[in-house]
């Protein structure tokens, strides 16, 4: 059994999500799983044996402007590495966390290895600004082993940073123990939602990126053709402006804004089809808990998107920022429930197929086992 230490951003996204979930699936196999993060990651609300928090303190000396976090970090490490032996660091995020790593390992005594998941934010943002390249570019190099979340994160790293070296795909996963059709009774109700309404859903951090005005456009379309309503969940910096648009379109009835939620399960099990239509997006874990759901995905043409929803098999592709044809598809989906039930069908046997946590597990214990030349 190993000792593993895990870097994350421990707030609310899918980095988080997938480093915490994958925590706990290591600790509950065997292996002795040491988070090293700024708070207590938002998912690690149980009990867990053999999870142990490392917290990175923050102290605030006068005669720097900015605590240094990062660097508080990379000692964190290097104290755990050391006092608790770890066989692995697995930093999620090459800038800052792979640089940690790399700095605590050499202040360390005791040997470790790192791996290093790059999840996209890190990658396709950061990545633009030249001065972070050659620092991405270090930590890609100075780990043990790397590994992306899809094919085109891959593709995008290597094009952007110029890396050589091997990345391997492993894909994100979710916790089917939580992800499943999950009917709350009563909560159509709730929302003031027909039982017989259709609903459209949208999660996500309400980033730029995201487009979540692109999703309010299609759904002005949609309810023009079919009385629907849309859910929207989450919050960020485009909130206000996504606020402004539904106003403007006359659509409060019908658009509820949700902010951040807990029961993502129940909420998305109350929709028929959930939409992301981002200009980026290295998979976009939540349509795997939309199929993990039973929703059927309507999604853009970018970045890992396509390698997680297949087009015309288990939900519909469309051009990034073509709202009329990504409409037309949402309203062929909702007049035809036979067609939705099968392509939800697919895109469950899909996902159990290429995105199992089984799989996404033993597949980071092999490459754990490889990088300490165990096999
Ligand atoms: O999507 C975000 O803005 C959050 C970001 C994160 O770092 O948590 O998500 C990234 O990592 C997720 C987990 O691997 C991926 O599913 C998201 O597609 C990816 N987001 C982007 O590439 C924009």
């Amino acid at each position: 059994m190993l000792k593993i230490g895990i870097t994350c951003y421990p707030s609310v996204g899918g980095s988080g999500i997938i480093a915490t979930e994958l925590g706990k699936m290591l600790a509950k196999k065997g292996h002795e799983v040491h988070f090293i993060t700024s708070s207590v990651p938002f998912r690690l609300n149980l009990f867990h044996p053999n999870i142990y928090f490392h917290e990175v303190e923050l102290n605030h000396y006068p005669v720097f402007q900015y605590p240094p976090y990062d660097l508080a970090l990379a000692t964190k490490m290097a104290e755990v590495i050391d006092g608790e032996k770890l066989d692995i660091i697995h930093a999620h995020y090459a800038v800052p966390h792979a640089i940690c790593a790399i700095l605590a390992k050499q202040m360390a005594k005791h040997p470790v290895k790192i791996v290093t998941t790059l999840h996209g934010t890190d990658i396709t943002v950061l990545g633009i600004d030249s001065s972070m390249k050659k620092l991405i570019r270090f930590g890609i190099e100075a780990s043990d082993a790397v590994t992306a979340v899809s094919k085109s994160l891959v593709n995008q790293t290597k094009e952007m940073i110029g890396v050589t070296n091997d990345i391997e795909v492993v894909y994100n996963f979710i916790n089917e123990n939580e992800y499943f059709h999950n009917t709350e009774p009563n909560l159509k109700e709730k929302y003031n939602i027909p039982s017989d309404e259709k609903v459209l859903i949208h999660i996500s951090n309400f980033r730029k990126v995201k487009r979540v005005e692109d999703v309010v456009r299609t759904f002005d379309l949609v309810n023009k053709q079919i009385p629907t309503t849309l859910l929207l969940v989450g919050d960020g910096p485009e909130y206000s402006k996504v606020q402004d648009l539904v106003h403007e379109l006359q659509l409060e009835k019908k658009v509820h804004f949700l902010g951040k939620q807990k029961n993502i399960p129940e909420l998305l099990s109350l929709a028929d089809v959930k939409l992301l239509l981002s200009e980026k997006e290295s998979f976009g874990l939540v349509l795997l808990e939309a199929i993990g759901c039973g929703v059927v995905c309507v999604g853009t043409n970018t970045g890992g998107i396509p390698e997680v929803i297949q087009h015309n098999h288990t939900g519909f592709i469309e051009q990034l920022g073509d709202i009329e044809n990504i409409a037309k598809r949402v309203i062929s989906l909702l007049e035809n429930p036979q067609k939705m039930e099968e392509m939800a069908r697919n895109a469950s046997e899909y996902a159990s197929k290429h995105f199992s946590s089984e799989k996404v597990l033993a597949h980071y214990e092999k490459i754990y086992t490889q990088v300490l030349g165990e096999e």
